[in-house]
């Protein structure tokens, strides 16, 4: 199952221009910053709360590092804005496998590398009511 909202992931253009505003409006600080070339992001998280099985719920801020890469193709249609949404569990292997029993297009065979040595899985929007879902295992 998944246990909690792991981040919420929002396409910008300008990731420093993002992390300010979500400061200077709500107080948030980025806890993590990295680039995944596998993924084609600059990202930051930005810690929103604490969760009940140990874990915590973020922003992610993604601004894409080249133009081929789906928060690039995103920003091209829709401008910036919500990206995707991610639930945690304590093993994605085994939600994935569940959620594709139910037709839901996995698009990860294996799953790939995520924030801070996570595991993550998408799962297709046109399978999920137009929602791009991510499922995330935390590295720890
Ligand atoms: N949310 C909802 N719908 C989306 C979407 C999104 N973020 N991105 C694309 N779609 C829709 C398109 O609008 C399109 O709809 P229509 O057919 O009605 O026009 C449909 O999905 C298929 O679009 P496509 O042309 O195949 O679009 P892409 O080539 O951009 O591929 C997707 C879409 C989801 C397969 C691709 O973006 C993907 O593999 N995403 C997973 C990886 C990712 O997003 N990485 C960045 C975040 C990394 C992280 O969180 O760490
Ligand atoms: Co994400």
């Amino acid at each position: 199952a998944a246990t909690r909202l792991d981040h919420v992931g929002i396409a910008c253009r300008d990731l420093d221009a993002s992390i300010e505003f979500y400061r200077s409006t709500y107080g948030f600080e980025v806890e993590h910053e990295e680039v995944n070339e596998e993924q084609g992001v600059r990202e930051a998280m930005l810690r929103v709360n604490g969760a009940d099985d140990g874990g915590a719920t973020y922003l992610q801020l993604l601004e894409p590092t080249r133009p081929d890469s789906p928060v690039a193709r995103f920003l091209e249609r829709n401008g910036e804005g919500v990206h995707h949404i991610a639930f945690g569990t304590g093993d994605v292997v085994a939600l994935a496998a569940g959620v594709g029993d139910r037709g839901v297009r996995v698009l990860d065979a294996e799953p790939r590398r995520g924030t801070a040595g996570s595991r993550i899985v998408f799962l297709h929007p046109k399978d999920c009511g137009g929602v791009l879902t991510e499922l995330v295992q935390s590295a720890h």
